[in-house]
């Protein structure tokens, strides 16, 4: 276990930063290349550690993957290119690789077994295993099927009218993508609309997806073709770096190639909204997903209540959102995100408590925090408890504190952002 120190920037930042490909679309270019016929490239993907479980996992399923840094090439055989495993698959970190592959083995004629690491043994799987079971797949874990270690026997399955409860992009990619192999039409309807880069991406690869409202539809028999695929900047990676930039005096900084989603989006929305200095410029479509250049400077905030439809759009987000509330004037609600419950660790808990070891004014709720901003933070011995998104936010927090912060188990930011850490240094003025 690894523990680094993170001093308070004294002169500002400055520069200009690429932040790395989006972790949710690199999983899905890996997985559709995985079941699409012909050879898939994808450019810009996210070498972080729960991408590199998902090629490993296909790897093991036989598909032959190349990765070069953030250069992958997929030889997809089809749906049927996947092959019985010998190994037990493992997801290490990662819900997306857990969930999605869940929808993708159901279908598959064989078995499998995904196991992951301590935080993936403790989130919720049911979710996806009820419907997917529902669907004719017979999957069994612990907790009757809603913890890993889980075991699938895909075969044949048949198109569900599934109702999900939560607005969850992982429920509905897992449905969706079971439905692709399933009789007759599948369709998910969600509370509110979570990201759509399953969507996007599953037209790119030349799949017919319909839409109505919340509702999502595929019809079962639909092959996909192996293309190039140009990952954008992840905007939950660059979002560490637009809080620090709002936050640290005499800061400006750049930050390219970011995507903008508008399923994404909704830090920007927060941000503007509190008052930040924040310009967008550049924006153009790559692949059917919109990218933007975004330039923040040291910011006057004010805190506002954060709820409703705007959640799933910043979700990941929720940590630094936290951090950033803290430097505003006022108090910041943020509610409607029990979500965050089931994440890496208990977010509600761990922003909490680790944001509290550095004196902010910051108190649980049942769906939610409240933070009373403005005052200023000491330094201390925090601890990411193996969630990237915590220990980033208490390393951006080590910037502004009066004495140094240390991050205990700071190695799990290699899941999503491995180069955080020199990005950081890389802008620093000193
Ligand atoms: O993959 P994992 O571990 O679930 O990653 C997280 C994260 O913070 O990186 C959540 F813990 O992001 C999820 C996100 O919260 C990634 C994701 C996706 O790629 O589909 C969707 C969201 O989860 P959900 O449960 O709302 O579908």
């Amino acid at each position: 276990m690894s523990k680094k120190t993170v001093e308070r920037v004294s002169k500002g930042l400055s520069g200009t930063i690429r932040v790395p490909g989006d972790k949710s679309i690199s999983h899905r270019s890996v997985m559709f290349g995985s079941i699409a016929n012909g050879t898939t490239t994808v450019e810009g993907f996210l070498p972080g550690e729960d991408c590199l479980s998902t090629i490993s996992c296909f790897q093991k399923l036989g598909v032959s993957i190349k990765q070069n840094q953030d250069t992958v090439t997929i030889e997809g055989n089809g749906w049927d290119g996947l092959t019985e495993p010998a190994e037990i698959l493992d997801v290490g970190n990662s819900g997306t690789t857990t969930r999605l592959m869940l929808g993708i083995l159901a279908t598959r004629p064989f078995h499998s077994v995904l196991i992951g690491d301590e935080s993936i043994a403790k989130r919720p799987m049911s979710r996806v295993t009820v419907p997917l079971r529902e669907m004719g797949s017979q999957i069994d874990g612990r907790d009757h099927g809603n913890l890993t270690p889980l075991s699938i026997r895909g075969g044949h399955t048949k198109g569900i009218r599934f109702q999900s409860k939560v607005a969850s992009a992982q429920v509905k990619s897992a449905i969706l993508l079971a439905g692709l192999q399933s009789e007759g039409e599948t369709s998910v309807t969600e509370p509110e609309k979570s990201r759509d880069h399953t969507e996007r991406m599953l037209e790119a690869f030349g799949v017919e997806v319909t839409y109505d409202g919340l509702t999502v539809s595929v019809t079962g028999g639909q092959q996909l073709k192996g293309r190039h695929i140009v990952v954008p900047g992840d905007i939950s990676s660059a979002a560490f770096f637009l809080v620090a930039g709002a936050i640290i005096p005499n800061s400006k900084i750049t930050l390219t190639n970011v995507g903008m989603n508008p399923t994404r989006t909704g830090i920007i929305d927060v941000m503007l909204e509190m008052g930040a200095t924040l310009t967008i410029e550049n924006e153009k479509d790559v692949n059917n997903e919109p990218v933007a250049d975004l330039t923040i400077e040291t910011s006057t905030l004010k805190g506002i209540e954060i709820g409703g439809g705007i959640i799933p759009r910043l979700i990941d987000e929720i940590p630094i959102i936290a951090l950033l509330a803290t430097q505003a004037s006022g108090e910041t609600i943020i509610k409607d995100a029990e979500e965050l419950k089931v994440k890496e660790t208990n977010r509600i808990d761990t922003v909490v408590s680790q944001l509290k070891i550095l004196g902010a004014n910051i108190e649980a709720t049942e769906d939610g925090m409240i933070i009373r901003g403005g005052n200023a933070l000491h330094g201390g011995e925090t601890d990411s408890f193996g969630d990237h998104r915590i220990g980033m936010t208490m390393a951006i927090a080590g910037c502004i504190t009066s004495e140094p912060v240390t991050v205990k188990q700071s190695e799990a930011i290699a899941v999503s952002y491995p180069t955080f850490f020199e990005h950081l240094k890389s802008l620093r003025k000193e």
